[in-house]
């Protein structure tokens, strides 16, 4: 794959000095276009996984939808919505993504530069601010009336799934169901619980509004005075609660170890980082949030764990068909790190109600 020739199909300013490979996503490949040229911004070119991106066009329409509305909103406030938006590069024809030969989609952004991003918030400060980001995002987007389309359909719907838990389990492609009657009574146990939560959101009770739906930290992009300048990686922009990106963020923030980390004792979650994140968030979301949204917020966390520890344990089960994986039984690592992140919530969880329900009353004063 010749990635200066892909370059050039878009409609890039100035001069493509070189490209390269930038980290290592579980899902996309992503690279930095960068440019011979000073006065001419860097870029961001993904090759959008397809094989979980299954509409990428459609995907990327949403993505526009969502940054000219932002952008529109930055500018009313003065803002700069080059480095408070993301920006969508189209491809020579107009389109928003170029498609290889191989069928393979590309897309690319204009790359922010001058910019901080962190790999996990250490402080209750940092935790801070990036639940304020979120909350602020949630909130630009909030009036956005154009329909998006559900690329991802039952993305964070537990009900869809236990519809593919159920499915792959019948199957046991990888032979590995016998060997794990443990982990498997973990995600049973807990079935109820989860699908009455969702029964709200089915019903309306929650309401469904725009949502980022990968909510960690180094998906914000920070200036060097460490205010937020926006929210990155808009591939899962959906309509879904804004529960889940709440309960995504803490599930990631607020975990005292790694996300696959080996070693279960560093793995918790830390009450410090759930405030700072709740004070934050709410700083911005207090003013759409309805009293259910507020009554659930705490539990999201445990909501979005569990699907996590529910997806890792059914992609192992399956045979490793979605995530990336680094060694044989990274996806089995997972299950037990992000389960051990779970029973720490659980544990924690009256205190963290009473944290969400304290910071929502102090913000509904001011
Ligand atoms: C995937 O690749 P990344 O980090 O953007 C996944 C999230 C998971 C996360 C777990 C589209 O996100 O839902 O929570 O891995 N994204 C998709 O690390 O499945
Ligand atoms: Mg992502």
């Amino acid at each position: 794959m010749n990635l200066e020739k892909i370059a050039a199909m878009f409609q890039l300013e100035g001069k493509v000095k070189k490209v390269e490979q930038m980290g290592e996503g579980f899902i996309n490949d992503t690279f930095i276009i960068y440019n011979a040229e000073e006065s001419a911004p860097d870029y961001l070119l993904q090759r959008k996984n397809k094989r979980i991106f299954t509409n990428v066009p459609a995907m990327m329409e949403n993505i526009m939808k969502v940054t000219t509305h932002i952008k529109k909103k930055v500018v009313a406030r003065n803002g700069d919505p080059m480095r408070e938006a993301m920006t969508v590069v189209p491809a020579i024809d107009g389109k928003l993504f170029y498609q290889d030969e191989d069928g393979e989609y590309w897309a690319v952004c204009v790359f922010i530069s001058n910019t901080i991003t962190y790999q996990a918030a250490k402080t209750p400060e940092l935790a801070y601010q990036g639940g304020k980001g979120i909350g602020l995002f949630q909130s630009l987007v909030s009036d956005l009336n154009e329909p998006l389309t559900d690329i991802l359909p039952g993305f964070h719907n537990i009900r869809f799934r236990f519809n593919q838990w159920d499915a792959v389990l019948a199957k046991d492609p990888a032979g590995r169901k016998a060997k794990l009657a443990t982990e498997i009574s973990w995600i049973e146990s807990r079935r109820e619980e989860m699908l009455n939560f969702w029964t709200l959101v089915e019903n309306g009770e929650i309401p469904t509004r725009i949502t980022h739906n990968d909510t960690k930290i180094n998906n914000i992009l920070f200036d060097q005075q460490g205010n937020v300048l926006c929210v990155i990686d808009l591939d899962t922009v959906l309509n879904s609660t804004c529960l889940n990106d709440f309960g995504d963020a803490m599930r990631s923030y607020t975990n005292t170890g790694q996300e696959d980390d080996s070693n279960l004792d560093a793995v918790s979650c830390d009450l410090s980082i759930f405030e700072g994140f709740t004070r934050g968030y709410l700083s911005q979301a207090i003013t759409f949030l309805n009293k259910k949204e507020l009554e659930y917020l705490a539990f999201s966390a445990k909501y979005i764990t569990y699907e996590q520890v529910l997806r890792f344990l059914m992609d192992y089960i399956d045979g490793d068909n979605y995530y990336r994986i680094k060694s044989p039984e990274h996806n089995y690592q997972r299950t037990l790190a992000q389960y051990k992140l779970l029973t720490s919530m659980e544990e924690q969880y009256d205190k963290m109600c009473h944290i969400v329900s304290d910071i929502a009353a102090e913000q509904a004063q001011n």
